[in-house]
């Protein structure tokens, strides 16, 4: 095992020199999401006195050598990698560089990929520790302890590997009480202008940023992993409008959004929020994720009234007995009634589906395609993918179905592949049955209001696309519809 070079070379100096490193989304896309939980420990460490920089792959669009160069040049002591567990790839392969050109830099690496595989993380990409869970308190004090030469391994929340190259973690780390108290993300580290100025997750040119209005969520689906738990912690709304109101004033967006694990838990934090916001943020759209058995009518007409024109809520499956695998405690009615109470009252409802669940029939696969077709909507339809920490990757791992997880890992990305197979289809057998139903609901979304869809479809693709992704599409989309099993 590499021995950790002395950390007390460390101590004795007036602040640490911090590189944050953001890898990329690892597939071409014309939107760029950008790194909260990063910015948020980059204004951590900033406010404990630190030299912090940012190298940012994703937003800068760097190639591997580009953003190793980068890390180099800024001369870091300490040198730390953000990014959701489908960038483990390039957090392997970035360390690894790293390290045979700065033996001694201490690396680290924090987020939920992190925290719920974090033994993968220190043995495959040779870090010093990792720090688990909820990153801003943790990373502060544990660049304090490097600072100051004391025993950093005594700093709670954070995981390494002993001597033997046995996984050790310290003691747990308590959530953030009081979310007012942490310092804003810090965005003018990273290059804020490209996020601003990049498509946003609708596919539209707007200026956009979004914030974070609460963490944690109180249910419990198989196949989601909350970092934040189910204790759902909230800023107060003069918190979240008085940093809205700033992002308006520094960036001059006209778009936001909460991309929160569920931002309508509560009814009188939505109702209050939106208040604020009508009041200080006129003429301000604003989208966010909900859960259909969250919402009513008069919360929808307030979000309404306040700006809100997009909501995603994760439908999931059109099948009651999918939904009760997958512990959503939701029924399809509620979700039918949901989508169409939303755009009821003019917001825009986009439904998230997934295929592959165990115990998945082609029965249940047809309720999904039956209730997009009454719910008039359309979506991408992707793969259960067992991520870690869901329970769902629990039950992979019990029934030998990632007969790797370092590859499994290394594998994942946008889960519009399928990766491991829950299902007692053949991988083929699942993957047609992906296509037909994908197929079948674009077409019924598409032919039941043709003259304005279709038109609608093939612009969004021209502008994303060019000419030339425009005519693959046509040739997809025509191949699909003489193709009709
Ligand atoms: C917004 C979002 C997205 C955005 C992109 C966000 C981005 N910037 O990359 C979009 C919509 C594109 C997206 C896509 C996907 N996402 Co997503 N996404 C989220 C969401 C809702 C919010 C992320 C966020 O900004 N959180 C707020 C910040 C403050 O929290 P944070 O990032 O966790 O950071 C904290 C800690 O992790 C830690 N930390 C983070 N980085 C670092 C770095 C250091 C050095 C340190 C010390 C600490 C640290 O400290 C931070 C502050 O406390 C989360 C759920 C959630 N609420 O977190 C899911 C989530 C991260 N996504 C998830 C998944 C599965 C996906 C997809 C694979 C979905 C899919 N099926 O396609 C894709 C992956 C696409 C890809 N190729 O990477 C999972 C990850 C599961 C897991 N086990 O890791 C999550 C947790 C959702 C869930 N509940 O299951 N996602
Ligand atoms: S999928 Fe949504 S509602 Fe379900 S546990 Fe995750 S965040 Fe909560």
């Amino acid at each position: 095992m590499r021995l950790l070079p002395d950390r007390k070379t460390l101590a004795g100096q007036e602040k640490m020199r911090v590189t944050l490193v953001y890898p990329s989304y690892g597939i071409e896309h014309h939107s760029l999401y950008f790194p909260f939980g990063l910015a948020y420990v980059a204004s951590s460490l900033l406010n404990a006195g630190h030299a912090v920089k940012v190298v940012d792959m994703e937003g800068d669009r760097l190639s591997v050598s580009e953003t190793v160069r980068r890390t180099i040049d800024s001369s870091p002591e300490i040198v730390a990698f953000g990014g959701m567990v489908t960038r483990f790839r390039f957090v392997r392969e970035l360390a690894g560089l790293i390290r045979s050109e700065m033996p001694d830099v201490f690396m680290i690496a924090g987020n939920s990929g992190v925290t719920t595989v974090p033994e993968i993380y220190l043995k495959s990409c040779g870090l010093d520790c990792v720090v688990l869970g909820e990153g801003e308190v943790t990373s502060a004090e544990l660049v304090n302890a490097l600072e100051e030469g004391r025993e950093w391994k005594q700093v709670p929340g954070i995981a390494w590997l002993d001597d033997n190259g046995l996984l050790t973690k310290s003691s747990p780390r308590e959530h953030i009480a009081d979310l007012d108290s942490l310092p804003w993300p810090a965005w003018d580290l990273f290059p804020i202008e490209n996020y601003v100025s990049s498509m946003d997750h609708r596919q539209k040119k707007v200026r956009h940023l979004e914030t974070l209005a609460s963490r944690g969520c109180p249910f419990n689906c198989v196949y989601c992993y909350r970092i934040y738990g189910r204790n759902v912690r909230r800023r107060s709304p003069e918190s979240i409008v008085t940093e809205l109101v700033e992002l308006v004033k520094r960036y001059d967006i006209k778009y936001t959004g909460f991309p929160d694990d569920l931002f309508t838990s509560d009814k009188k934090f939505v109702m209050e929020t939106c208040a604020l916001m009508k009041k200080k943020l006129p003429g301000i759209g604003w989208s966010c994720l909900g859960r259909v058995n969250t919402v009513d009518r008069e919360m929808l007409e307030t979000m309404k009234d306040a700006g809100c024109d997009w909501i995603s809520y994760g439908i999931e499956s059109g099948s009651d007995r999918m939904l009760q695998k997958m512990k959503r405690g939701v029924t399809a009615q509620q979700c039918l009634d949901a989508i169409r109470l939303t755009e009821m009252v003019g917001i825009h409802a986009e439904g998230s589906f997934i295929i592959g669940m165990f115990d998945e029939t082609r029965d249940s696969v047809k309720q999904t395609v039956e209730f997009c077709r009454k719910a008039d909507i359309t979506a991408p339809m992707l793969f259960v993918t067992p991520y870690p920490g869901t329970a769902i990757f629990n039950m992979a791992l019990d029934k030998d179905l990632i007969e790797d997880v370092e590859e499994f890992l290394v594998k994942m990305n946008a889960a519009d592949e399928l990766l491991v197979n829950l299902t007692d289809f053949s991988d083929s057998e699942l993957m047609e049955l992906r296509d037909w139903a994908q197929g079948t609901i674009g077409r019924s979304y598409l032919f039941k209001k043709p003259f304005t869809r279709i038109p609608t479809l093939l612009w969004k693709h021209f502008k994303l696309h060019g000419a030339k992704g425009l005519f693959h599409d046509i040739r997809a989309f025509l191949t699909s519809v003489f193709s009709r099993k």
